[in-house]
């Protein structure tokens, strides 16, 4: 099947921002970037503005000499995390195939939607349409085979744009265009390409190769292959966390075993309720200690079969415990427990013997409940002791690191 990715990209993102909560800066040529006569650049130009030819990185006394009756303002990040973290979640409801770039601009795989949506450009169509009706802010979205010549489709469009280029078409989309719009050249690279008589992406990519790798090394054929609209890199969706753990430190350093086995079973068990909300199975176990004096052991097991289970993360940690407190016999000042190497849970559940069953079933029961009522609302056996050490609420108990421990 032929990729359709896509590349989302806001417009005058942070001014547009400005503009959605104050509909007064709407129309007229707004500078987000500070005072102009404050040193500094322009970060955000809007339309109105860039048609005196402000843009970006341009100084702000140069920008309000060229547009004397821009409104220059200072912005606040806060507005513009808020707005992105919005959008961002209006994409993943069409495709949890998701790769945000920057605040404004992120790639979507969109191969295989058609059926969903009629076709990839409605997709398109439905996606800005939320865009402008929750958050008041307007999308360009260029489609294609690959990343590069949908970024550069998406660019083309603006402002308020959708280009799709058919497969097939790459090529001879991308020729006429100056080598400056090609992503991955700049300054300093269109200087050198210039110096060879290449102007436009179509020179570009009939150069020979063995030209461009003299004069620009790795970035030369990476550049040839972009040229000439191939481009294989996936959509990838931010790299989830190789491991989740939990620790805390003891309001008083401590020998009593109890009370780190209680400890350790709690954490071990927000560790496993994480991980199975994560849906991911655990190969490796480890156990962190640091004693009175600040040193610090870390120990790691390695299971025979991944899992993600309550018991086993305890019973893995509990014997790592015992073996360090059999070497070392000073007081603990902080326990933490953690899963590593993670795979996607491969086996039947009937594969399992009946007593493995049992404890993936009571392991998910506990987790339905937990997550309608709170942490404390079932307490394991062990847990109880810290009833008498922590105080709790509904979220779990208060240990010294809540933000480690919860
Ligand atoms: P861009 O997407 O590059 O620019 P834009 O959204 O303002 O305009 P366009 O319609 O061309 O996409 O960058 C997104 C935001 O990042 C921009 O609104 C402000 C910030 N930014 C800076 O702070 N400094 C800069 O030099 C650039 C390029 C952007
Ligand atoms: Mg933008």
């Amino acid at each position: 099947m032929a990729r359709r990715i896509m590349h989302i990209d806001l417009d005058a993102f942070f001014v547009s921002v400005e503009q959605a909560l104050n509909p007064k800066l709407q129309g007229k040529p707004v500078v987000v970037g500070g005072r102009p006569d404050r040193r500094g650049v322009v970060a955000a130009a809007s339309y109105e503005a860039r048609a005196f030819g402000l843009h970006a990185g341009m100084p702000l006394a140069t920008a309000s000499r060229l547009c004397p009756q821009a409104i220059f303002i200072e912005g606040g990040f806060p507005k513009y995390r808020e707005a992105s973290q919005r959008f961002m979640a209006i994409l993943a409801e069409f495709s949890p195939y998701l790769e945000p770039v920057s605040l404004d601009e992120a790639y979507l795989d969109a191969t295989g939607f058609e059926s969903i949506y009629g076709s990839t450009h409605q997709m398109a169509v439905n996606i800005k349409q939320r865009i402008r009706d929750e958050l008041k802010l307007c999308a360009s979205v260029g489609i294609a085979s690959g990343k590069v010549v949908a970024k550069v489709a998406s660019e083309l469009s603006k402002p308020d744009g959708l280009l799709e280029v058919a497969a097939g078409d790459e090529r001879s989309f991308l020729a006429p265009l100056p080598i400056a719009k090609l992503p991955g050249v700049g300054k300093k690279t269109e200087r050198i390409l210039n110096g060879l008589g290449v102007h436009t992406i179509g020179e570009l990519s009939t150069t020979p190769l063995s030209t461009l790798k003299s004069h620009l090394g790795a970035s030369g054929e990476l550049l040839h292959r972009y040229a000439n609209g191939i481009d294989d890199r996936e959509v990838e969706p931010p790299s989830a966390a190789k491991s989740i753990s939990r620790e805390t430190t003891f309001g008083q350093d401590t020998r009593d075993r109890s009370q780190l086995e209680a400890t350790l079973r709690y954490l071990g068990e927000r560790v496993g309720s994480e991980l199975r909300q994560r849906g991911r199975q655990a190969k490796c176990v480890t156990l962190k200690l640091r004693y009175a004096d600040f040193t610090t052991l870390t120990r790691r097991h390695t299971l025979g079969q991944a899992s993600d289970t309550d018991q086993i993360i305890f019973d893995t940690g509990l014997k790592l415990l015992k073996g360090a407190l059999a070497q070392e016999k000073q007081p603990i000042r902080l326990i933490g427990i953690g899963v590593a190497n993670f795979v996607e849970p491969g086996r039947q559940l009937a594969l399992l013997d009946s007593s493995a069953q049992r404890v993936e079933r009571l392991n998910r029961a506990i987790d339905r409940i937990r997550n309608k009522y709170g942490f404390t609302a079932i307490q394991t056996g062990r847990t109880m002791r810290l009833k008498d050490i922590f105080p709790t609420d509904k979220e779990g108990y208060t240990l010294h690191t809540p933000s480690l421990s919860r």
